[in-house]
């Protein structure tokens, strides 16, 4: 039976860590030296014993626009006391409309629709999900493989992880699903290190799709889902002429191509979205993270209008589509997106970060002849640095990064292994750069 006698030590305190099992967290090492945070505002945290922590990570690709700002929150609130939750299935909040018709705007043409969900992993599982039911609804149920990429990252559903090549995210769990396949990553340090942008080469890379569909015939294949830039496998931007080569190969064998840009969408390269900067347009592209600045949770998927209405046959008493979440265009989302787009808008972000891209290459391959870097990527406002492991224990050093640069340094970085990268809010200044720059010197240093 349940004890519910009161206990000698409380759990139910503020203050106590034992209960929240962290996700993506060392949570032992987190728990005996925890980094707890209280708030923010512009580019920097602050930390619950009132340090100034500088940002160089957007919190988690999120706050494009900074943090704290007044315009999101109070769209959120007054949303909050007008309307707090209207149910998306058979029915819809006027804003879910505005907000899809913005975000189409923003779009390629022919990316006309939008898919709400929660978050980038609903995201990629929703595109797979569309994908497989386009190809069935038009006569070509036999297409059932989906492609991903060694490297690439979708989130943690069960279609991302498949399709998704970060071994330490797959390998604990199970067979995962079955018919998917996966292209190699972009990169060769051998030949790239130390590009700024796009490497001269790889776009290769790209023809290893005719290999697979020589393997498993193109009328079994549904779709190819990549980054545009790989982000949490610590930056690999794709080289020149690759994403163009995917979608004629995609194209010459029906197979639709779609973009994960969740990282990449509302201006972490300079544009709306990469495929605008790469002058390639997908059949699909899952974004989350920076639609909502961070401040509640979103993600969607951009759909063509060919794959669209291609559903909207039947009678129309039916469902379309049998997929959606309780939380889809959620009114606080919703909200907080248009305050968002407001803000990307009104302040120039993305030309912004277009503007500040080879200041920040600079600072960033400034480090290079830093102890023990091995390499370094840079792309739009996004840097991975590379760190010489230490001898047989990976990871070990990028985890001394974090820790050196939140206690001792007052940064915050992402680390993707060895590798510390930085992907700072679109609003920093150049003397920011400059700062963020000399405390990853300290990190660096400190860790060698
Ligand atoms: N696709 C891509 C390309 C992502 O980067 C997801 C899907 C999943 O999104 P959700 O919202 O389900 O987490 C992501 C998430 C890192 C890091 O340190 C990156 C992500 C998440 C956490 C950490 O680089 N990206």
């Amino acid at each position: 039976m349940l004890d519910k006698s009161p206990r000698p030590t409380p759990v139910a305190v503020p203050n106590d860590l034992a209960a929240h099992w962290m996700p993506f967290t060392a949570n032992r090492a987190f728990k005996k030296n925890p980094r707890l945070l209280a708030g923010a505002k512009d580019m920097h945290y602050f930390t619950v014993d009132g340090r100034k922590i500088i940002d160089g990570a957007s919190g988690m690709w999120c706050t494009n626009a900074g943090h704290g700002r007044t315009e999101i929150s109070s769209a959120i609130a007054k949303q909050a006391e007008a309307l707090d939750y209207a149910p998306p299935f058979q029915f819809g909040i006027p804003q879910a409309f505005e907000l899809a018709s913005r975000i189409a705007e923003l779009a390629p043409d022919g990316l006309d629709h939008v898919f709400f969900c929660n978050s980038g992993s609903e995201a990629a599982d929703t595109a797979l999900k569309i994908a497989l039911a386009y190809h069935q609804i038009n006569g070509q149920g036999s297409r059932i493989r989906l492609i991903g990429r060694e490297r690439g990252y979708h989130g943690v559903g069960f279609g991302g992880t498949s399709v998704g090549g970060i071994v330490g995210n797959r390998k604990l769990f199970g067979s995962l699903l079955t018919g998917v396949d996966h292209l190699p990553a972009t990169y060769d340090r051998e030949k790239q290190a130390f590009s700024t942008g796009e490497p001269e080469y790889g776009a290769h890379f790209a023809d290893e799709l005719e290999r697979l569909v020589n393997l498993h015939g193109a009328n079994t294949i549904a779709a190819v889902m990549v980054e545009p830039m790989a982000g949490s496998t610590g930056v690999l931007p794709a080289p020149k002429g690759y994403l163009k080569r995917l979608r004629e190969i995609t194209q010459k064998h029906g197979i639709l191509l779609i973009f994960d840009e969740v990282i990449t969408g509302y201006g972490r390269l300079g544009f709306a979205f990469a495929a605008e900067r790469y002058g390639v347009v997908p059949d699909m592209l899952t974004f989350a993270k920076g639609i909502t600045n961070g401040a509640a949770p979103m993600g969607g998927v951009l759909v063509r209008d060919t794959i669209h209405d291609a559903f909207m046959s039947g009678p129309e008493y039916a469902v379309e589509l049998a997929h959606g979440y309780t939380y889809s265009a959620h009114p606080l989302a919703c909200a907080a997106g248009l305050a968002t787009l407001d803000i990307y808008r009104d302040e120039k972000l993305f030309e912004r970060a277009r503007g500040l891209e080879p200041k920040f290459a600079d600072a960033v391959m400034s480090l290079r002849k830093e102890p023990g870097v091995v390499d370094i990527r840079t792309v739009g406002l996004t840097a991975g640095i590379d760190l010489a492991p230490v001898a047989d224990a990976p990871g070990k050093r990028g985890f001394a990064g974090l820790n050196s640069a939140f206690h001792d340094n007052d940064l915050m970085v992402r680390v993707a292994g060895d590798t510390l990268v930085l992907t700072p809010p679109l609003i920093i200044t150049e003397d920011q750069i400059g700062e963020i720059i000399e405390k990853v010197v300290k990190v660096i240093r400190a860790t060698a």
